[in-house]
């Protein structure tokens, strides 16, 4: 049987309990067959030293990483990925920086990656390329003469194609992105954008259902919305770190409402606009007012791009602000934390809420809201508000939908989701509950790669041709 080779831009070892439910899922995928993983260390070389590669075994999983130099990293990780590709995709192409020329340290670690990969692999290796770090590792893989089926998978959203047209590199981008048997995307929204890209803007020929010949070529896509284990998360909120959770936060709230906001604190999470539409919840509904409480954990990330560092200070300013409108001597409105909390200890708060924002301005899916119906008490679940501009929109049809740029409505929507019965709650939750477990993060990797193995041959290689 071939072996399975994921690429993605950090490597976890999936034994350790820190690892998060993707790495988990990444590493059960490599554990029946045995596989590869290959990625970025998450170290900074010492200089010289940017080369080497680092090997070990976990099991029957190798896991392979190489460490970057300090200008590789600012210039791919930092630069082109999170400063161009990140904002664009996430339609804030205000916030991108497209002039900077980070575009040749991206392409320098991409090489970097096919040529350290290409000494670890086998001919019939399948290789599985993750996210918006690595669109250009199968185009550089080829060009060593690698001829094994490599698929890719986007993690976060595409945009619509005059959005991606304003990246001066777009059409390289989306060269590389035909190099790939198989294109996953986590959305029909996505999926659409890609398609309507390739056929305007490039003149790719429609091949039926979701496959054009671009560039010399034959690419295929397809949508692979990405799920959560369900049955380890459930098992998490019966795990003593999330009761002790759930018990000590019952008690500091005991006669108190939680709304509840868990995510990074990134730009793309919508948290501005939550804690405005929270506040003319307050102001609309006074009876609110000590009673209901929004805690919001906003984890540090990307804290060395200046587009984070003023979200924080304006997040900050805005909790402050509501917090001395509305606060009283023994109650806070908006609990913000601004720190990780522990992975086995986040089911207890999900459990604690009553209503679970998760309300990006886009988001490629986002798992905080699948986690959330997982977590629940089917007898007396919570209530999940989700923006209909994350991924996760298209199936979680029962989730009270909003636009997080419409604070009123967003405000009204938080009323009616802390007003809403019992019978209505039970309901809405076994219907997400039934659609995330149908749809979990093994039927996701099934999924795709029973798609990756199906794809056709294509036997015209394609001459790498790096464009900026
Ligand atoms: C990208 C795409 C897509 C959050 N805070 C803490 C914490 N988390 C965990 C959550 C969840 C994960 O991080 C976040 O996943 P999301 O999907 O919500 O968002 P991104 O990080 O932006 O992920 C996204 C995803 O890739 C997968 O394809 O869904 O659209 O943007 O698991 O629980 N975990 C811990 N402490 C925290 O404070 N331990």
């Amino acid at each position: 049987m071939a072996r399975l080779v994921i690429v993605s831009n950090r490597v976890a070892d999936p034994r350790k309990p820190s690892a998060g439910g993707l790495a988990v899922a990444l590493g059960d995928a490599l554990k029946p067959r045995g596989g590869l993983w290959f990625g970025w260390s998450g170290h900074i070389a010492e200089p010289g030293q940017a080369d080497q590669l680092h090997v070990q075994q976990a099991g029957p999983v190798t896991l392979a990483t190489v460490d970057l130099t300090q200008d590789d990293h600012d210039g791919y990780y930092l630069g082109y990925s999170n400063g161009v590709l990140w904002p664009v995709f996430h339609y804030r192409l205000d916030l991108a920086d497209l002039d900077a020329g980070y575009v040749g340290s991206y392409r320098r670690v991409n090489q970097l990656f096919a040529r350290q990969l290409q000494t670890l692999l086998r001919p019939d290796d399948i290789i599985w390329v993750h996210d918006y770090h690595l669109i250009p590792l199968a185009l550089e893989l080829r060009a060593l003469g690698c001829a094994q089926r490599i698929g890719f998978f986007l993690h976060i959203p595409m945009p619509p194609p005059l959005l991606l047209a304003a990246i001066p590199q777009a059409e390289w981008l989306v060269r590389c992105l035909c190099a790939y048997h198989l294109v996953g995307f986590q959305s029909q929204a996505d999926l659409l954008h890609f398609g309507r890209y390739i056929v305007a803007e490039v003149g790719a020929q429609p091949l039926g259902g979701q496959r054009w010949r671009a560039f010399g070529r034959r690419v295929e896509a397809g949508c692979f919305p990405i799920g959560i284990d369900v049955d380890e998360f459930a098992g998490l909120t019966h795990a003593p770190e999330a009761c002790e959770m759930y018990e000590r936060m019952r008690h500091t709230y005991a006669g108190h409402r939680i709304l509840l906001g868990v995510e990074r604190l990134d730009y793309s999470k919508g948290l501005p606009q939550r804690v405005k539409a929270f506040a003319k919840l307050l102001r609309n509904h006074p009876e609110h007012i000590g009673s209901t409480t929004l805690i919001q954990i906003a984890s540090p990330s990307r804290e060395a791009l200046g587009s984070y560092t003023d979200l924080r200070q304006q997040l900050e300013s805005l909790t402050g602000a509501l917090n001395g409108d509305y606060g009283e001597l023994d109650w806070v409105p908006v609990r913000y934390m601004h720190r990780n909390v522990a992975r086995r200890r986040l089911p207890g708060l999900y459990r604690l809420a009553r209503v679970a924002l998760v309300t990006p301005l886009r988001d490629g899916m986002n798992l905080v809201a699948k986690e959330f119906i997982a977590a629940q008490d089917p007898a007396d679940p919570g209530v999940l508000v989700l923006s209909r501009f994350a991924g996760a929109a298209e199936q979680l049809k029962e989730a009270l939908l909003v636009n997080p740029y419409d604070t009123d409505g967003t405000s009204e929507t938080m009323q009616q989701a802390l007003q809403m019965p019992l019978h209505e709650r039970q309901r809405r939750h076994q219907l997400l509950l039934e659609h995330i477990r149908a749809h979990d993060v093994h039927w996701w990797r099934r999924t795709y790669l029973d798609a990756l193995m199906a794809t056709q041959e294509d036997d015209r290689a394609l001459a790498p041709s790096p464009k900026g």
